[in-house]
């Protein structure tokens, strides 16, 4: 009878496969995975959590200002406002020169702020690149500061026991063959060059970088690159080839049909879905089970740096509660700094640094390794549970004024213990309010910063679970 009702069950599930198979559009340059990437690297990376985006080149030296007038645009955009002639940002190069440029004291700051991996932009928009690129007379060899810049980056942080990703950027203003789109047969022939280019300067980065950990493609929204999917495709197999374990979002490839980050069947490309900016997610079904990452700028939209932020910025609890939002979603969170032209960073990018650390110092553990708890939502914050674990942590960002946090488990569990990670050796004593209901009571007084308590999940014994009346 048992054997019967397996058989039955197979069926039923080669038939729903097959369903799904036959429900696609046959595509050669669509995802190549179903479900996430399960290996070392990738695992390494979900756990990581936090990184640390910096957006730096040359347009640091406008930072967002030209003759004396306010480009409200994203810093690194400056180049393609009207007011800003190209033939003066493509000469501002020369006048590069970051001489207080410090890899180890940024490496140093990030690991304090409790940063796990960083992204560098190695190119972005403008085609400046801060690696010497044999490929190119645009980069840092031909500014005054001539050294390179990634290398000792890449180092530091690396001893600083942070994980190195590059940003690169597909649009290049400055490449005479770079093209949005093809309309002529001079085009193709020029994006067909182009695309050698892009190959090389990659390969370049790989073979002088070899212990980055992955990619960060931008840039590849235009007909251009993502009319050739087949070229996407290979390019990406190309790089994970030379450098197996690579990580690629999903922003580099199109498929055949021109779709991006989702092919034309609706599976993700690439390693984790990447197209997080400036929002996060809402619940667990607005990430389809996907690997993903979100990244934030400080101010609204400023990624390079400008010399006057205009309109909110974000506070270290602003930030807290997106990181640990993210985590709690199954999530990477990245934070954006733009460095000044002479190697530093601008008072408030540091004092929002060190804030971030203090708090992460404390509770980072309900942070690194950890995802989507399993558990309702409670108004006052985030759950977010140790990978693999029972045990559970309450990120509590609205202490609500009788002190008491709801907590409903799944049917079955019980709190077996509950601590506050800022006092982990004093127990927290929960309260049954109902059938695997629970207040978990925290002291009343003035909360200036996200509070996190623990709990060990138990499987609850048989009788157990008789409970005080609700307090509503
Ligand atoms: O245009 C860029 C922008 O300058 C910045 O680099 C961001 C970072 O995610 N990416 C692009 C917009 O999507």
């Amino acid at each position: 009878m048992k054997i019967c009702k397996l058989l039955g069950v197979l069926l039923l599930m080669q038939q729903l496969a097959a369903a799904q198979v036959k429900d696609t559009i046959p595509l050669q340059h669509g995802a190549h995975r179903i479900g996430n990437r399960t290996d070392a690297d990738m695992q390494r990376w979900r756990a990581l959590r936090f990184g640390q985006f910096i957006h730096w080149g040359v347009y640091a030296i406008p930072g967002g200002m030209w003759n004396g007038k306010v480009y409200n645009g994203a810093a690194e955009w400056i180049r393609s406002w009207k007011e800003m002639p190209h033939e003066a940002y493509d000469q501002l190069y020369k006048q590069f020169n970051p001489t207080k440029y410090n890899p180890v004291e940024w490496a140093q700051q990030a690991r304090d702020m409790g940063a796990k991996y960083m992204i560098i932009t190695t190119k972005h928009h403008d085609g400046f690149c801060l690696w010497p690129s044999k490929y190119s007379k645009y980069t840092i060899a031909s500014t005054p500061y001539k050294k390179d810049i990634i290398g000792p980056m890449v180092e530091a942080y690396n001893k600083a026991g942070i994980d190195a990703y590059l940003y690169f950027s597909i649009i290049d203003w400055n490449h005479p063959d770079w093209r949005t789109s093809l309309k002529t047969a001079a085009d193709s022939a020029a994006m067909g060059r182009f695309k050698i280019f892009v190959k090389n300067q990659l390969r370049e980065l790989l073979e002088r970088y070899p212990t980055v950990k992955g990619f960060w493609f931008d840039g590849t929204w235009d007909e251009s690159w993502k009319n050739d999917g087949a070229f996407t495709d290979e390019l990406e197999q190309y790089l994970q080839k030379l450098h197996p374990g690579l990580i690629i979002g999903s922003r580099l490839r199109a498929d055949e049909k021109g779709a991006r980050h989702f092919d034309s069947n609706n599976r993700l490309m690439g390693d984790y879905e990447q197209g997080w900016e400036r929002k996060l997610p809402n619940t667990i079904a607005d990430v389809h089970g996907n690997d993903w990452e979100g990244v934030m700028t400080v101010p609204e939209n400023q990624w390079g740096y400008h010399q006057q932020w205009n309109g909110h910025v974000k506070s270290a609890n602003e930030i807290i509660e997106m990181l640990v939002k993210s985590a709690s979603l199954n999530g990477n969170f990245v934070l954006n700094f733009g460095p000044k032209p002479d190697g530093t960073f601008r008072t408030e990018e540091q004092e929002l640094m060190r804030g971030i650390g203090r708090w992460m110092k404390v509770n980072g553990e309900a942070v690194y390794g950890t995802g989507y708890a399993g558990l309702d939502k409670q108004d006052w914050g985030y759950y977010t549970r140790k990978t693999g674990t029972d045990t559970v942590y309450m990120v509590v960002c609205n202490v609500p004024v009788n002190g008491n946090l709801r907590v409903k488990l799944p049917a079955g569990r019980s709190i077996g213990k509950a601590w506050m990670m800022e006092q982990p050796g004093v127990a927290v004593q929960p309260e049954v309010i109902g059938r695997d209901e629970y207040f978990i009571p925290v002291p009343s007084r003035v909360y200036t910063s996200p509070l996190v308590i623990g709990l060990k999940l138990e499987q609850r014994e048989r009788g157990q679970g008789g409970f005080e009346k609700a307090k509503t």
